[in-house]
């Protein structure tokens, strides 16, 4: 048996919260600093992690090299940013690390409200999803006014904020394709800074087909590896691979889309 030298991080792939851990590495230049290691959301969990999460199953999770475990992706960065070499991400000025940590207090609802969009499944309300998902943005878009009018992200460059956001801003290609819908016009200051994270070069790690693909049960009201109804397997499946499935019919509310017509089997 061979001794971890170095933290472990079990997560899903194409999870928002893990890829926020990867653009930090990235950032930092620390890409192999951490080990990561995938978990199948659609198989029962591995007894071993369950017992060392104390029973809790969500992701990503950290695993120290003396075994001690951290969970929570915001603790997560925080932890990577302040022990690994390769400067802080973080600001660093008590003022604008106050301003980052404003912002990154908004993620939590723009995440959740964005997934209860997409796996809304009754036509009646999402008119209502729309106009919540429309004032979130519009929040975003007031407080970048205010901190950085004139630039593209909250301070200078790609900071903790925008690993934080971009993940989400990825994951909500799924709201163009299912619900056609995008962030209100008259948030300018906010579409600029979702333009700039989402072409950083340390936050490709996920692609507008791959998201569209995997997470087309989402769409029908499935989260995190469950199964839709009639279905004999999940989008999130890692094989087929998702570059060899088809593209889903967007049409969310209409007909339900089949194992085989998805790729699956
Ligand atoms: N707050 C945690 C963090 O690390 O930041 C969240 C971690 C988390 O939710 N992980 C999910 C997980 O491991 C995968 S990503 N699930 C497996 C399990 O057994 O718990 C987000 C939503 C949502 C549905 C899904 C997700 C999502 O709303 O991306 O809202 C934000 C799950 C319905």
């Amino acid at each position: 048996m061979t001794t971890a030298t170095r933290p472990i991080v079990y997560h899903i792939p194409v999870c928002p919260f893990s890829q926020r851990l990867e653009i930090l590495l990235g950032l930092k230049g620390q890409r192999d600093a951490v080990e990561f290691r995938t978990v199948d959301i659609t198989k029962p969990r591995d007894p071993e992690l369950l017992r060392k999460a104390n029973g809790t199953t969500a992701l990503p999770m950290m695993e120290l090299p003396d075994g001690r475990i951290l969970k929570e992706s915001l603790v997560l960065l925080d932890y990577l940013d302040e022990t690994l070499p390769g400067g802080p991400i973080r600001r660093a000025a008590p003022y604008d690390r106050a301003v980052e940590r404003m912002l990154i207090a908004k993620e939590g609802p723009f995440a959740t409200q964005g997934y209860v969009f997409v796996m809304n499944a009754d036509p009646e309300r999402r008119a209502a999803h729309q106009a919540k998902m429309d004032a979130l943005w519009r929040d975003l878009d007031t407080f970048l006014v205010q901190h950085n009018p004139q630039g593209d992200f909250l301070f200078d460059r790609f900071g903790l904020a925008e690993a934080v956001f971009t993940p989400l801003f990825m994951r909500f290609w799924f709201l163009g394709y299912y619900e056609g819908y995008d962030l209100p016009a008259d948030a300018i200051r906010a579409r600029r800074w979702r333009e700039a994270c989402l072409a950083h070069p340390a936050a490709q790690q996920v692609t507008r087909e791959e998201i569209v693909k995997l997470y087309y049960d989402y769409a029908l009201g499935a989260g995190n590896g469950a199964l839709v109804e009639g279905r004999t397997r999940s989008s999130f499946v890692f094989t087929p691979d998702w570059r060899e499935r088809p593209w889903p019919s967007p049409d969310k509310y209409g007909r339900r889309a089949t194992d085989a017509e998805l790729g699956l089997v």
